[in-house]
């Protein structure tokens, strides 16, 4: 196989065979063992990285501590002159970055562009939002006092980040909370750390070239045990998650415990509800993209679709035939639609998966199977399967992170498919295809999808950064990204200032001395 540019992409990243993972821009403390990571794409090493000790992840918070006392200071316009400067050399960097985030996470090429292309829009959003962090002025009851609030820095941002979009995730919170003043703490998934030190490298030189002290972006590496050092941190009053629902009730219930904030993006189980006055050609592009794209493996893949029964049959027999044009292969190779899972365990995964759906009444339609042979030598090449199910499988009611896509039917009105669509635990991604004005409203209103995201002609996936993004239920309840995402990341004060020469009591209590 040719390495479709590989070595020369990992050069221009500053990535080398062992990597330091525990990192402030260029001061390394790693001293743990080492991760290898394999790519999904070849089987191939891709290189090492060591793993964070707590005495390890103690010298990283001494620096971050140091780091936000000058952060703060910096006028929030300045904080995003730097983010600016980093989404220049993200700029500089696109094809480099997206192709290891290709290689070493499986998603296309053209995902993985996409990919930093969102790192890139943060960083515009983030720059433009550093000269408007407003707060409101009130009127105070008392004459002549004035009320107003200020967002201030929270401090210490600990963020721990998911496989499948191992840079784009970090960037929404570290973006955001950057301008916001605070300092960051990133723990990348063990399956893709070359990401999180190829970042690191990215925002290391921006720091020094403009002076800055390291510790603004701080990196450790390692499995779940590292991410507890975060959780259970005092010093760290915000913790970002993204990953399982699992992992986001451990995280939840630590961070809780200590009053402290998390900020949940979670699972998804998420439905196209396809209604007689759809039309058929987005609904397949929709649907296709949404169950296939990354391999299945977004928070936002389509795995439900929901179509009435009068057009049933036609809606599935265009997407079967839609699912016999894709191209399953290296995903640097831009014939190819779909690549890899992550690893062998997401593909026994998805095996078990297909097992359930058939134990428990479904029927196949698309076969699936794991591939084998020339170009998938890594044992992660799976085919994308369609099963025909029912809502309260419970294959169906959980989230299986791979190429599944079910298929339900609904008669009646629009009301019956919305039912269906909300009864599942998780609440992050949601779509309905159709014309009809009535139906599109019915989805949107109060009694419609009980999502974060509901989108009308459009599939599950592909959010852009200017929304807030995320979902509820078993999803978290957080959002991150656009809006007034930054909100989280500052802490609100209240402030009354009175230039009278009395002390005046609000409520109009009277307390003479
Ligand atoms: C995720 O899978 O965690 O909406 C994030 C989308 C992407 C982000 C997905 N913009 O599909």
């Amino acid at each position: 196989m040719t390495d479709f540019g590989i070595g020369k992409a990992l050069k221009e990243l500053g990535l080398q065979e062992t990597n330091e993972g525990t990192s402030t821009g260029n001061q390394n403390f790693s001293s743990g063992k080492i991760i290898e990571s394999y790519s999904p794409v070849d089987g191939k090493l891709i290189g090492k990285v060591k793993t964070t000790t707590k005495a390890d992840y103690e010298k990283v918070m001494q620096a971050a501590t140091e780091a936000f006392k000058t952060w703060r200071t910096k006028p929030a316009p300045l904080r995003g002159e730097i983010v600016r400067q980093f989404g220049e050399k993200l700029r500089e960097k696109k094809e480099a970055l997206g192709k290891l985030v290709s290689y070493e996470m499986g998603k296309s090429y053209q995902e993985g562009l996409g990919e930093v292309q969102e790192m890139i829009d943060i960083c515009d959003f983030a720059v433009g939002l550093s000269r408007q962090l407003h707060g409101l002025t009130m009127h105070s009851e008392r004459p002549r006092h004035r009320m107003y609030e200020q967002y201030h820095p929270l401090g210490i941002v600990g963020i721990i980040s998911a496989f499948n979009f191992p840079v784009a995730v970090w960037s929404w919170n570290t973006a955001l909370a950057w301008i916001c003043g605070d300092v960051c703490v990133w723990k990348p998934s063990e399956k893709t750390p070359m990401c999180g030190v190829a970042c690191q490298n990215i925002i290391a030189e921006v720091l020094a070239e403009n002076n800055l002290p390291e510790g603004i972006s701080c990196l450790i590496n390692g499995d779940y045990k590292v991410g507890e050092f975060m959780t259970k941190d005092t010093r760290i009053p915000l913790v970002s998650a993204t990953g399982s629902t699992r992992m986001g009730k451990i995280v939840a219930k630590e961070v809780a415990g200590r009053l402290g904030k998390s900020l949940l993006e979670l699972g998804g189980n998420n439905a196209i509800i396809v209604t007689q006055d759809s039309d058929l050609k987005m609904t397949v592009i929709g649907a296709v993209f949404g169950a296939v794209g990354t391999c299945g493996q977004r928070c936002t893949s389509t795995r439900r679709l929901i179509i009435h029964e009068s057009i049933y049959d036609k809606v599935k027999n265009a997407i079967v035939d839609a699912y016999k044009q894709l191209r399953i292969g290296n995903p640097l190779d831009e014939n190819n639609h779909v690549g890899p899972l992550i690893d062998t365990d997401a593909v026994a995964m998805y095996n078990k998966a297909l097992e359930k759906v058939v134990a428990e009444g479904g029927k196949i339609i698309v076969e699936g199977g794991v591939l084998s042979g020339d170009g998938y030598e890594s044992g992660c090449y799976v085919k994308p399967a369609i099963a025909e199910a029912n809502n309260n499988f419970e294959i169906v009611q959980h989230e299986t992170f791979a190429p599944v896509l079910y298929l339900l039917k609904y008669s009646g009105d629009v009301t019956n498919a919305i039912e269906i669509q909300n009864n599942v635990a998780q609440g992050l991604s949601s779509a309905i295809m159709t014309n009809n004005l009535r139906e599109a409203e019915a989805f949107l209103s109060v009694a419609g999808s009980d999502c974060g995201i509901a989108n009308v002609n459009i599939g599950t996936s592909g959010a852009e950064i200017g929304g807030a993004f995320g979902g509820e239920k078993e999803t978290g309840g957080g959002r991150e990204s656009g809006s007034d995402a930054w909100k989280i990341y500052m802490r609100r004060q209240t402030n009354t200032i009175n230039y009278t020469t009395d002390l005046p009591l609000a409520q109009g209590i009277k307390f003479d001395l």
